[in-house]
């Protein structure tokens, strides 16, 4: 009794939990179920403090050592390691291992685009070959009477070398505007090649090794220059050679596209692949007759998290929900199988599928989880796992015992912002350019550019801090580019839709306005990330913004991330010279020299540099602020007033 009256108690309201009302309906059928979630987990799974500030050090065996965050130089360590080690070495394997993550995803893509281009993979095919010449011209490789073949081995050589070369500059630092590269150089962070960076990140804050904060933070901005200029980037563009570059499209997010009288196949994950090639097994004929028969009026094929935003940019395919929502969607009992490759895939999806009778496959020889079943797929033959997911799926839809309630929930956005058709779309198809957005960030009607990127964290309101954030940001003239699931946290909450335009402030309203954008622009998952870093480059090469990205009117910020993902782009943001926001905690003990340096001085050096605050309107004051900045730096302060002016006389004339 008195256990029960304690685990009352603990129920948080569900209004606190998060602002999604489809995820806030399944959480309440959950608690009616019996059935727990990462929510409750967090509630219950106080956070380690000594953790959260980074002051702990178990780097070796004479440890683990536990610092003082409120005195953090009282002690140190046995080994003698002070704070700033301490919290310079932590940070730089979380940056390791999110490069990690990102850079064998996109060795794993390269691998693919190898067996494809050899002819050895007869499923997928070079889909983009104006992507493939423009890729591999911007790298130096002469197309010029090349054949597509020849164009692609080349590229694929060429590429190969962001993982495994030794020395020199990995190929897509060539891309880097000249000044910022510059600045690289003169630090010592131009990165060499992903896997040297990150053995040596793991080297340098091995026990005893380097014990300078500055140093090491050095190789943390090397190590992830090297994701985001390296493995995220060949992710991307690799992605969109095989499969196609995004250009806009209507789609339809939220728990509402899953349908009671259809097979609902869920895919979550990172790589394309898997996702593609279901794709194709869903529209197989025999399959559609198969599930006709079972009694369902067809396939319904969803997305979730990062592979989902893939396929939202890229083919218009529903999304489901973001990461803090992908046991909520079990809790449905409409799903009848959930694919999963590698990256965000909660343990805990296990039980809850198991609570609803919901197929959980794996199928990445990387990602197994214990009570999931494997059915592992090879690019060579894909088909014959994502065929087998499927015809599983129907079975269960024949066999549901599960109650089904989906919230009908249904939000429509436009998607898929590649910075080529930010280009195009701004330029024409006569002027292809960046001009227009040039000048409008010039002439003030949009005042500086955002990314608003990352996670969703079950330690924040799912959602709260992405929406409000952006809502204040476009109030203020701000364009907002975003990947990942905070792209899908404001298309749930409807501002990816042109219509929306009328929440942005008048300057940036009357751009919208005349191009038909909405002021929220998704350019897909986490790995595209690298498409802001192209976007910026292009800002910069157009001319009127400074020479180097760390002059541009542009910030970027990631307020509820969770994962070390997280943290990696961060850093590479930081290192190439923007000024990047984060949310939820941050592990690092304020006042110290480590502190001072990533949030200081970083950008002294040329760089961009670290900033914190959970409030989003803090959040949203604190980047403007710095776009201000930069924006007085340029000598395009007035021209915003000027114009802002103009507008203003003239909505009245209206009025
Ligand atoms: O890479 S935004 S929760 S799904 S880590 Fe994960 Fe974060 Fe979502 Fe994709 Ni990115
Ligand atoms: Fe402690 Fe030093 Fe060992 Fe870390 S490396 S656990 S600070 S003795």
């Amino acid at each position: 009794m008195e256990k029960k009256k304690e685990a009352e108690k603990k129920l948080v309201d569900i209004k606190d939990l998060t602002i999604c009302s489809a995820t806030g309906q399944m959480l309440e059928k959950a608690r009616r179920d019996g059935v727990e979630t990462a929510f409750d987990r967090a509630v219950t799974m106080k956070a380690c403090p000594i953790g959260a500030d980074s002051a702990c050090c178990k780097h070796c065996f004479m440890g683990p050592c536990r610092l003082n965050a409120k005195d953090p130089y009282g002690k140190v360590g046995v080994c003698g390691a002070d704070i700033d080690t301490i919290q310079a070495r932590n940070f730089g394997r979380m940056v390791a291992a999110g490069t990690a993550a990102h850079t064998d995803h996109g060795m794993a893509m390269l691998a693919l685009f190898r067996d494809v281009v050899r002819g050895e993979i007869p499923d997928y095919q070079i889909k983009d070959v104006g992507k493939l010449e423009s890729v591999a011209r911007s790298i130096g490789i002469e197309t010029e009477g090349k054949s597509v073949q020849e164009i692609a081995e080349a590229l694929y050589e060429e590429l190969e070398r962001t993982y495994i070369q030794v020395d020199g500059e990995v190929p897509f630092s060539k891309r880097v505007p000249e000044k910022t590269l510059e600045v690289w150089r003169k630090l010592g962070i131009v990165p060499r090649g992903a896997m040297r960076e990150i053995m040596e990140m793991m080297h340098r804050t091995h026990m005893g090794v380097d014990q300078d904060y500055e140093n090491l933070v050095k190789q943390c901005s090397r190590t992830a220059l090297a994701d985001g200029w390296g493995g995220s980037m060949v992710a991307t563009e690799i992605s969109d050679i095989l499969f196609g570059t995004p250009s806009p499209v209507a789609v339809e997010v939220n728990m509402g596209v899953l349908k009671e009288d259809q097979v609902n196949i869920i895919v979550h994950g990172h790589e394309p692949n898997l996702f593609e090639s279901i794709l194709e097994s869903v529209q197989e004929p025999t399959l559609v007759q198969a599930a006709r028969d079972a009694g369902a009026k067809g396939i319904n094929l969803v997305g979730m998290c990062c592979s989902g935003a893939e396929m939202l940019v890229r083919h218009g395919i529903p999304h489901a929900g973001n990461f803090m929502s992908t046991e909520a969607v079990l809790v449905t009992g409409a799903v009848d199988a959930m694919a999963v490759d590698v990256q965000c895939i909660k343990q805990g999806l296990a039980k809850v599928a198991e609570c609803y009778g919901t197929k959980l496959f794996t199928t990445n020889p990387r990602c197994k989880i214990l009570g999931a079943e494997h059915i592992e797929f090879h690019e060579h033959d894909p088909k014959d796992c994502t065929d087998e997911i499927v015809i599983r799926a129907i079975t269960r839809f024949k066999n549901r015992t599960a109650q089904i309630e989906i919230p009908r929930i249904v939000n429509s956005g436009v998607h898929g912002f590649s910075h080529e058709y930010i280009n195009y779309m701004l330029g024409g198809s006569f002027r292809s350019s960046y001009r227009p957005l040039n000048d409008n960030i010039i002439n003030g009607r949009i005042r500086g550019v955002a990314g608003v990127v990352g996670c969703t964290n079950a330690r924040m309101k799912q959602d709260w801090v992405h929406v409000e954030l952006v809502k204040e940001l476009i109030k203020n003239d701000v364009l907002v580019v975003q990947t990942g699931c905070a792209q899908v946290a404001l298309a749930k909450a409807g501002l990816t839709s042109p219509e929306s335009a009328c929440l942005a402030g008048p300057g940036l309203r009357e751009v919208c306005e005349t191009v038909g954008m909405p002021p929220v622009l998704g350019l897909g998952s986490c790995v595209d990330n690298s498409r802001i870093l192209i976007a910026c480059t292009a800002m910069v090469n157009e001319g009127g913004l400074g020479s180097s990205i760390a002059d541009l009117p542009v910030a970027g910020a990631a307020p509820e991330y969770m994962s070390e993902k997280a943290i990696a782009i961060g850093h590479y943001f930081v290192a190439s010279g923007v000024y990047t926001v984060f949310g939820v905690t941050f592990p690092i003990i304020e006042g110290t020299k480590f502190y001072e340096h990533m949030f200081e001085e970083l950008e002294k050096l040329g760089c961009g540099k670290w900033g914190f605050t959970v409030d989003p309107y803090e959040m949203a004051r604190m980047m403007i602020a710095h776009i201000d900045k930069k924006r007085k730096a340029l000598g395009i302060d007035k021209a915003r007033e000027r114009v802002l002016m103009d507008m203003a006389d003239r909505r009245q004339m209206e009025g």
